[in-house]
């Protein structure tokens, strides 16, 4: 394995750690707080795997500043979270609940105390349950409140926070969510998930006009999941089919936002089930952004029978997703070629194992060789000529894993739910050393 340092990583790169609302929060009707889809889908029987929910989470709500002197701790620049949308504005439109901006108020100027910049994701899948009772993302008018909730949230924030990400992942908040069935609000509809997935870039962009104009000196941008997609043989069939998932799953959130269309071959495929796009929707959507962020944690194999591959000589985490650190720097370059972009950061990448708990310390060499892997890409991206100016670990802490509750952990820092302790892992240990190395050692 190659070992990296940070001298391996230019000397603007960013490094830090990533969380989001609804996985650590808790306090889930604290302080004026409203409902959101997740709170609704965990109360569904089967809807996750351990029954649980984000009620109470990692409890960070209540524990930031030791959650903040944790990220302090471990010598990075910068700490990735979210705003939950409930607690701003908890019925997702018309009144604004100034306590939930107090919370990520305080929030930021604890970063900023301690020395950490803010980069803050505006949605991160908790949506306002009153919004999904008339249609969620499925409705046009929900990228609208989207944008007003973004107003106030950077109206009170202001340039305070260095980066605003709009969205994290829309495929997840979309294909996943309302065509797969697998995330909140759980429907199986793939007409409505193409609708939902335009609103969510429309909103994207409506967002966007509104951020330059409250935050002009802030980084806006967004983060997609984009995976490296492979096919299983050289065979044109499944070449084909390759095509056919990396257009559904990257180019169609790429194309819109880097180019301002969807791509052709998918648009077809999906005959009536397209959504409905306005004249001036793909205009709002290509905005120029000032970053793109990446999260990437595998790869698919794809074969023309629609069986997805898992070669036998890879390695695959607790999620059952195979280690392919290659399609990192794969895909880095692929998105070079292909588009005009604006600078990358990756926005997460991590890993989730079985951990366990040997009196304080958890020795995760697993995690900790996915993180150097990955990392090793990213460098060879760079020398390479991408420019990727930060990497943020997913995650800082273990935490609520969606559909699979507190079953997957993914946490630099191992979290005992019992009583909330944190306990760094060796992985977090490793982090450190990279992340929190000195910039004058590159001299
Ligand atoms: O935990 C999630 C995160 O919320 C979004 N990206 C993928 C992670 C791991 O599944």
């Amino acid at each position: 394995m190659t070992i990296i340092t940070r001298k391996d990583f230019p000397e603007y790169f960013t490094f830090g750690v990533a969380t989001s609302s609804y996985q650590i929060e808790g306090a889930t009707s604290a302080d004026g707080r409203g409902p959101s889809i997740w709170d609704t889908f965990c109360r569904e029987p089967g809807r996750i795997s351990d029954g649980s929910s984000g009620d109470v989470a990692c409890d960070h709500y209540h524990r930031w500043e030791e959650d903040l002197e944790l990220i302090s701790s471990l010598g990075v620049q910068a700490y990735r979270f979210s705003v939950a949308w409930p607690r701003v504005q908890p019925t997702g439109s018309g009144d604004i609940n100034p306590l939930g901006l107090d919370f990520y108020e305080r929030l930021v100027d604890g970063m900023l105390e301690r020395g950490l910049d803010p980069y803050l994701t505006l949605y991160h899948w908790d949506l306002p349950q009153p919004l999904q009772d008339v249609g969620g993302w499925a409705n046009r008018d929900t990228a609208y409140h989207f944008a007003e909730y973004a107003r106030a949230v950077a109206e009170r924030l202001g340039e305070r926070v260095k980066s605003y990400a709009t969205l994290n992942e829309p495929w997840c908040s979309s294909i996943l969510s309302y065509q797969i069935g697998e995330h909140a609000p759980g429907l199986r509809n793939r007409k409505l998930a193409l609708a939902a997935a335009h609103h969510l870039l429309l909103g994207h962009g409506e967002a966007v006009k509104v951020l330059r104009e409250v935050v002009p000196g802030a980084a806006i941008g967004t983060v997609l999941n984009l995976n490296a997609i492979t096919p299983a043989t050289s065979s044109e069939q499944d070449a084909a089919a390759a095509r056919f998932e990396d257009g559904a799953f990257n180019r169609w959130f790429l194309d819109p936002l880097l180019r301002g269309e969807y791509p052709a071959d998918v648009w077809e495929a999906y005959g009536d089930d397209v959504p409905q796009v306005q004249p001036d929707d793909l205009e709002t959507i290509r905005q120029p952004i000032d970053f793109l962020g990446v999260n990437y944690y595998s790869r698919s194999v794809v074969s023309a029978d629609g069986q997805q591959q898992r070669p036998s000589d890879s390695s695959y985490t607790d999620m059952g997703w195979e280690v392919y650190p290659q399609g990192l720097s794969d895909l880095l370059l692929r998105l070079k070629a292909d588009y005009t972009l604006p600078p990358i950061y990756i926005t997460e990448n991590g890993a989730a194992y079985k951990d366990t708990l040997e009196g304080s310390a958890v020795h995760d060499a697993e995690r900790v060789a996915y993180l150097q892997t990955h990392l090793a890409e990213v460098a060879s991206a760079v020398r390479q000529g991408v420019k990727v100016n930060g990497y943020f670990a997913w995650s800082l802490m273990d935490n609520f894993e969606w559909a699979h509750g507190y079953s997957k952990r993914f946490g630099l820092v191992y979290v005992d739910y019992g009583d909330q302790q944190r306990i760094l892992k060796d992985s977090a240990l490793w982090y450190r050393g990279l992340a929190g190395a000195k910039v004058p050692e590159l001299a």
